[in-house]
């Protein structure tokens, strides 16, 4: 287990823009996708789940996560009563759909050109639903980052540090934003605390959708 619990210097092929807020490694971009670009992955996205339909996770306990989830790519996120893993293909059989050209052009821009991510989780939050602070540490290599794009109802995002129990800060992540998780923060605990219904017009009913991708192995 050493080398999963040690953090290496995040991979960037080169440095764009800078970010407006770093927190300790936590890089987001606000509004790095406008309006328009926002829709057109909206419109990417429903063909994803019209291949790859939403799917609520239970968690090894036997809960139903509040977030429902799909994904696309070689892997794709899921849990059980066996536990936390990526698998090839979705539960009900199909392989993953490709990941968008209108995502990858989030990655390419802002993480490497060379190698691209994996997996594109795909999590839609609607109502109450939230996820509690946990540490990413399903993938093989904590070199690289992970890369979240926001899109919908605005959500507020708390990040602390490797330690679960440690202090937090919260920021509101909204739709278009686009963050970096990377370096220090790529082991971070981190969670949605809550979702401000009505705050986006991008999904005619609402909620929010948060697209993580990947490096898995
Ligand atoms: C900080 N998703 O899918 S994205 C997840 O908004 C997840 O749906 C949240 O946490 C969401 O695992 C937060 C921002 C994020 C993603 C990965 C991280 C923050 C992170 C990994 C390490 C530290
Ligand atoms: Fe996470």
């Amino acid at each position: 287990m050493e080398s999963r619990g040690s953090v290496m210097k995040t991979r960037l092929d080169f440095d764009g823009p800078g970010p407006v807020l770093d927190l300790g490694g936590v890089m987001v971009h606000p509004g790095w996708l406008d309006t328009a670009a926002q829709a057109a992955m909206v419109e990417d996205l429903r063909a994803v789940i019209r291949e790859a339909p939403l799917f609520q996770p239970m968690t090894p306990r036997g809960q139903a996560m509040s977030v429902r989830m799909t994904a696309a790519g070689r892997y794709g996120w899921f849990s059980d009563r066996s536990g936390y893993r990526y698998i090839p293909a979705h539960p009900a059989g199909q392989p993953w759909p490709p990941i968008p050209d209108s995502v990858l052009a989030a990655w390419r821009a802002l993480v490497s050109q060379v190698r691209m991510p994996d997996c594109c989780l795909v999590n839609f939050y609607t109502g109450a639903a939230r996820m509690g602070l946990h540490q990413d540490r399903d993938e093989a290599d904590f070199g690289w980052p992970v890369l979240s794009i926001s899109l919908g109802d605005e959500a507020l995002f708390r990040v602390g540090t490797t330690t679960r129990g440690g202090p937090t800060r919260s920021l509101w992540l909204r739709s278009g934003d686009v963050a970096i998780l990377g370096g220090a923060a790529r082991l971070a605990f981190h969670g949605i605390d809550r979702v401000r219904p009505g705050s986006s017009a991008l999904l005619p009913k609402g909620g929010r959708i948060n697209l993580t991708l990947r490096v898995v192995d």
